[in-house]
């Protein structure tokens, strides 16, 4: 009988040890593997010494406590006094000894933390330290990810202050659970049991984002509901507030510009009407009862249908400033967004959101921000940076990325987005001379703001994993990790994750991490490559439909943006077209303004392209079409070679899934491919190039494909 026990109990570990199902993230603190280092790492951790007592410390301390045990399988005193070898970690206020450390932490401010080997009592300590609560929990995440990654921790000196004040999620998350551009299940809000019922996953989503500095979470969809600002959800939200409090995040919500009609019975939302700004006044004093520490609220407004100022003929700037009057008594922001285009507007769509809102900027109230997404059309695969930035300096602007995957392969490609963060950070907009970068409009170090902010369309939901995909869980990681410091690689954070999330064996990092680095470039090659976009799919933007031109709207119509005929390609945004080009600076203009000099990356973004026109590579445009579809197919085979090579280096069930979606990935590579080569072969009238493997099926077949249940529509 005891053998037996024994035995299963052998069988658990062994399996537990192999299988992974994802959830817990990048916070395992699985045993560490190298024996050596365990040991060294034991010899240096004697016990922890955490003085203080508010729900933050308490939070941290037993992440402390728990990830220690787990990484080395030992239980530690929580001592009385520091010893040798004791981790540290309170602020100078909490304990009269940390305070004598001397530590100076006049550069970390709120939120940033120390790491030091200091002496303490005439012992070796290593000493987590920070202004506030909050900073010491950042700090004692990031000594756990030190163990984690394998990393020395016998002479620490580290210090560390983020970058960007707000780190945002937006989860774009309906009161009936269902997540629009969501590919991972349901809405993790549970509205229905809330707020009696408090889901574990509530606190794990609170753990995951304090461990890489996200501090705000917008629970709702953009395209809003007016019921959330009710008592009885405002009951549920408060709930959660309290939850996810002491892990430093902030609740914020979306407000429906029409809520004073739809919820409270007035005639009018019109933001000058004096009811209307007293109804606001009122619901957010109302909210603030709930949540004290309400972050705010963002608002999407005259944009694809939803309602807003311009209703009544008033601008962006009336409908923000009237939600910000309403908010400032409390301490709390607006995040308004820029997302906006009319189908009426003969202009190109690219240009629309600079022409409306650059005539706005130093109108908004100091407590606004307006949100800006990271390119001027919608978080296709590649963008140009939105010109918006750089022309706004007097207004504080939040980017918006996307995490979740709505263009980029949603949650069955493999494509890591760190590169296409920093891609856009990394952007010169010249407005302040050289320079002047995207990341310094949006740390505020170009135009001296103090409001800064970084927010990301989540990509979570109710799936085991949160993400769908094993590696869409790096995106998750990559914009908080990015938002605290823009400096970070794409490749130091993959390493990073990596370590965290599967394994440290250098024969895993190192392959797997160049899959990582490389696969956003060739999903941009094997879906939109030369600065083609907008060629999805109409409506749940799933696969390649190039030809779609009969949309609600011209401007949700492939057709509209790469103007394929006989002749040429692209869209022509110099002087000789829409000339989008000039709402950026003249060197930025000058970059792409010339169809020979233009980088090849953005080509069709600017220019209509003859069939003929000879590329760098000395192919003509045709032909270097074909050669990046189809190069970008060969590079999604190579992906797989190298993830199945990976085989034992990976828990059975992970390597299992992410080998069945880069299967999927591959066949919907070649299905991207093949539509639309042969789509835009019917107007270049062009051969194949010799040697390719011949489509499957004809164009009228990729013409006929219906996707009516496809998810996140
Ligand atoms: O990318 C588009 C999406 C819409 C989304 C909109 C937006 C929330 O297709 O689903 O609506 O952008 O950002 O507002």
């Amino acid at each position: 009988m005891k053998l037996s026990i024994i035995v299963l109990v052998f069988v658990f570990n062994c399996f537990s040890a192999f299988a992974d199902n994802g959830y817990r993230l990048w916070l395992r603190y699985d045993p560490i593997e190298n024996v050596q280092l365990k040991q060294q790492y034991n010899n240096a951790i004697s016990g922890v010494f955490y003085p203080g007592s508010s729900s933050t410390i308490l939070a941290a301390k037993s992440e402390l406590v728990s990830g220690l045990k787990g990484l080395l399988s030992r239980q530690l005193a929580e001592q009385q006094a520091p010893a040798a070898n004791s981790i540290v970690a309170g602020t100078p206020s909490t304990a009269k000894l940390i305070a004598s450390a001397n530590v100076d932490l006049s550069a970390v401010g709120n939120e940033g933390y120390i790491i030091r080997t200091v002496s303490l009592n005439g012992k070796k300590t290593t000493l987590i330290t920070g202004n506030t609560d909050i900073g010491v929990m950042y700090g004692v995440y990031h000594f756990l990810r030190l163990l984690q990654a394998n990393q020395q921790i016998s002479n620490l000196a580290i210090t560390s202050t983020p970058k960007i004040k707000l780190r945002l999620l937006n989860h774009w998350d309906n009161l009936d659970r269902t997540v629009e551009r969501g590919y991972a299940g349901f809405s993790i809000w549970d509205w229905h049991r809330l707020p009696g019922y408090l889901d574990q996953r509530y606190t794990d989503y609170a753990r995951a984002n304090a461990s890489i500095g996200i501090n705000g979470t917008v629970l709702t969809n953009v395209n809003a509901n007016a019921l959330v600002l009710t008592k009885p959800y405002l009951e549920k939200v408060s709930a959660l507030a309290k939850v996810f409090r002491p892990y430093g995040i902030k609740v914020y919500l979306t407000a429906r510009f029409s809520a004073p009609v739809e919820i409270g019975g007035l005639k009018s939302a019109d933001p000058l009407d004096p009811l209307v700004q007293e109804w606001w006044k009122q619901k957010i004093a109302e909210i603030y009862t709930y949540i004290p520490d309400f972050g705010g609220i963002l608002v999407k407004a005259n944009s694809e249908g939803q309602p807003g100022p311009q209703n009544y003929g008033r601008s962006h700037a009336d409908g923000a400033n009237m939600f910000a009057d309403a908010l400032a008594p409390h301490g709390g922001i607006v995040m308004w967004r820029a997302f906006v285009y009319s189908n009426e507007t003969p202009d190109d769509r690219f240009k629309q959101a600079y022409n409306e809102f650059k005539p706005l900027d130093g109108k908004f109230r100091k407590n606004v921000m307006v949100q800006v997404k990271n390119g001027p059309i919608d978080f296709q695969p590649r963008e140009p940076f939105h010109p918006l930035f750089g022309a706004m300096p007097g207004t504080p602007l939040l980017m918006e990325y996307q995490v979740t995957q709505e263009y980029l392969g949603q949650a069955t490609h493999l494509v890591y987005e760190a590169p296409l963060f920093k891609e856009v950070l990394d952007a010169d907009t010249y407005s302040k001379g050289a320079g002047s970068t995207v990341a310094k409009v949006i740390d505020g170090s170009l135009d001296q703001h103090s409001l800064t902010g970084m927010a990301g369309v989540a990509n979570i939901g109710n799936d085991i994993n949160w993400t769908g995909h094993p590696f869409a869980q790096a995106n998750w990681y990559a914009l908080g990790r990015l938002a605290w410091n823009t400096g970070l690689s794409s490749a130091q954070i993959a390493d990073e994750w990596l370590r965290l999330t599967f394994s440290n064996k250098t024969a895993f990092i190192t392959p797997v991490k160049k899959l990582m680095l490389s696969s956003r470039d060739l999903m941009v090659n094997y879906m939109t490559p030369l600065g083609l976009h907008h060629i999805m799919g109409n409506g749940h933007h799933y696969g390649p439909a190039p030809w779609t031109n009969r949309a609600a709207r011209a401007d949700w119509d492939p057709v509209y943006y790469h103007r394929a005929d006989s002749i040429a390609i692209g869209f022509d945004r110099t002087a000789t077209g829409s000339n989008a080009l000039a709402q950026y600076a003249p060197e930025v203009r000058k970059l792409y303004e010339n169809v020979n000099t233009c980088p090849e990356d953005y080509l069709l973004w600017f220019h209509r392209v003859l069939w003929t026109h000879k590329m760098k590579s000395g192919r003509n445009l045709w032909d270097e079409l074909c050669f990046k579809y189809y190069s970008a197919v060969d590079s999604v085979r190579l992906m797989q070679q190298t993830w199945n090579a990976q085989k034992a280096n990976v828990d059975a069930d992970r390597f299992e899934q992410v080998k069945m979606l880069l299967a999927v990935q591959e066949q919907e590579a070649v299905w991207w491919r093949d539509a639309c080569l042969l789509y835009f072969q019917s107007y270049s009238k062009r051969p194949l190039p010799e040697g390719y493997e011949k489509p499957a099926h004809n164009l009228a077949y990729y013409q006929s494909l219906r996707f009516p249940y496809a998810p996140g529509n």
